[in-house]
């Protein structure tokens, strides 16, 4: 029972970080045991400076990119933001329930709002409210469950602040979600820079960036040049070896083992960097396959996700037209 909401922006290429944070286990285990949603957020892609053209593309290629990692159209539902109205309707209700307050207390908003600042652009007013579109998503569908990483799980807590406003205020009307994340690799590390996410837009988005679409030549280079600690010993400790750490969290999430039993196998970061970087490519390599013969077929993609679009809609309208009745607007004759 009950359903499962998440999605993806399409502001660059998929990483590694997207895969093992979210994407995965979307796949592998949410779309088997709840109705399930899985969404391109392409209206959040358009909060920092953007091109159309690229983000078109992006949108296209993430929607493939989530069918070769393993959704199924006969099991879940695939599809694109803009392409249901009962969001940005949505939002706008709840930008009535949420205070700027809490918006402005957003780590996401602080960070990408400094860096907006830093590069001489305005910050455009959708990155300050961007949480509470993303509570809509995530509320029009009735949704339990919100697998997501640890990068996200503020944004589920202002969603459930909202639900729960929502109804003491108005009745009963949202289901109140609950974020979930993967047991290891809910926080993937930068390879360069091990005190960051890995983060698909922006300038990190360097050569510590593993793409679940680069070549397994490029993954091994990016993963034989990972920063590690200046000892030798192989330890899992976040605190002090950040860098060895997220190698060893990257290879159990690969391998199903765990980050500190696999830690006492290796005695050198060399041997640790060449398993890590073939379990990487070993995991990515059905998914490239998949996604080439999918890339040859963009009118198939359109199909699926002309065909999720209906399916969401027919939820998120009975919903979201609710929510509209609750807080007393007169409903359409
Ligand atoms: N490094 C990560 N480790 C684990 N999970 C991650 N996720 C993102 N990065 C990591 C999870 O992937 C899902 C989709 O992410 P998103 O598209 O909402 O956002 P993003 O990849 O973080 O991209 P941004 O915000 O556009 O750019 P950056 O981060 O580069 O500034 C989410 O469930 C997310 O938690």
């Amino acid at each position: 029972g009950g359903r499962t909401f998440s999605g993806v922006k399409p502001t660059g290429h998929l990483t590694l970080g997207n895969h093992l944070g979210a994407v995965r286990g979307w796949a592998e285990r949410d779309q088997y045991r709840t109705e399930s949603l899985f969404c391109v957020v392409d209206l959040h892609a358009l909060t920092v400076e953007h091109d159309p053209a690229r983000v078109r593309r992006l949108s296209r290629q993430a929607a493939t990119v989530l069918l070769a990692a393993g959704l199924d159209p006969e099991r879940c539902t695939l599809f694109v933001q803009s392409h249901v109205d009962e969001h940005t309707r949505l939002s706008y209700l709840l930008e009535c329930t949420a205070t700027d307050g809490e918006l402005r207390r957003m780590v996401q908003y602080k960070e990408k709002g400094a860096r907006a600042r830093a590069a001489g652009e305005g910050v455009r007013l959708s990155l300050l409210t961007y949480p509470v579109l993303m509570a809509a998503d995530i509320l029009a569908y009735e949704t339990d469950e919100v697998p997501v990483g640890e990068d996200q799980t503020q944004h589920v807590e202002l969603t459930r602040d909202l639900a729960v406003r929502f109804n003491q205020r108005y009745g009963h009307t949202f289901t109140v979600p609950r974020a979930t994340r993967p047991p290891v690799a809910a926080r993937v590390r930068d390879l360069q820079d091990p005190g960051s996410k890995m983060g698909k837009s922006g300038a990190e988005a360097g050569p510590g960036v593993v793409f679940v679409l680069d070549e397994p030549d490029v993954v091994r280079r990016k993963v034989m040049r990972a920063v590690t600690d200046s000892g030798t010993e192989v330890r899992y400790d976040r605190a002090a070896g950040p860098g060895v750490a997220n190698l060893l969290e990257v290879l159990a999430a690969c391998t199903g083992g765990e980050p500190a039993a696999l830690a006492s196998s290796y005695s050198s970061y060399g041997a640790l960097k060449r398993d890590v970087a073939e379990a990487v490519v070993e995991l990515l390599r059905p998914l490239r396959a998949r996604h080439a013969e999918l890339a040859a077929d963009p009118g198939h993609v359109d199909q699926v996700l002309r065909e999720g679009a209906e399916r969401a809609r027919a939820v998120a309208r009975q919903v979201v037209d609710r929510a509209y009745r609750a807080v007393g607007l007169l409903p359409r004759g």
